[in-house]
């Protein structure tokens, strides 16, 4: 099983879209074990995008996730890192394939709906910036056995 950080950025909150996206992470199977309504702090923002800096876009990016709300997500699979980052698409919705979150309900070359953890050290890294320990919460599903096949599992 894999976790990965999933930020539903300040375009989705001010779309009203955060059910419709969390609601296909849920429905694909993956399983919510932590969740953070917040408006992010620059410096928190400096952190997670410390890799951006000095692009041409950064200062923007920093802005535009700082003006809102917004919601934090850690999802945990199987495979949940890569499963993510397809369920999102491409970069930005004018190129994002339709079927992807992206691709659906974004059309902007800057806002883009959506983050997601690119790599395990990378969600890793994203998940301690974003909750302590004790906030990600253990748990079973009670249908995990038919998401999966039980036997995987074992
Ligand atoms: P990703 O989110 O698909 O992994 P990255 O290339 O890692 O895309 O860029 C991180 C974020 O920076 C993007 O999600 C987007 O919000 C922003 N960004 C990237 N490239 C541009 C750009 O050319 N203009 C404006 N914002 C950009
Ligand atoms: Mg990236």
């Amino acid at each position: 099983m894999e976790r990965t950080l999933i930020i539903l950025k300040p375009d989705a909150i001010q779309r009203q879209l955060a059910g419709a996206i969390l609601g296909r992470f849920e429905t694909k199977g993956l399983k919510i074990v932590g969740t953070k309504f917040t408006q992010i702090p620059r410096a928190t923002l400096e952190k997670h995008y410390a890799d951006h800096k000095g692009k041409p876009f950064y200062e923007g990016l920093v802005s535009f996730m700082a003006k809102s709300p917004v919601l934090v997500l850690a999802l945990e699979g199987k495979n949940a890192i890569a499963i993510c980052r397809k369920m999102m698409g491409a970069t930005f919705g004018s190129k994002a394939e339709p079927g992807t979150i992206r691709g659906d309900y974004g059309i902007s070359d800057s806002f883009n709906l959506i983050h997601g953890s690119d790599s395990p050290a990378a969600a890793e890294k994203e998940l301690a910036l974003f909750f302590q320990p004790g906030e990600l919460v253990q748990y079973d599903l009670i249908g995990a056995g038919w998401i999966y096949d039980a036997d995987e599992l074992k």
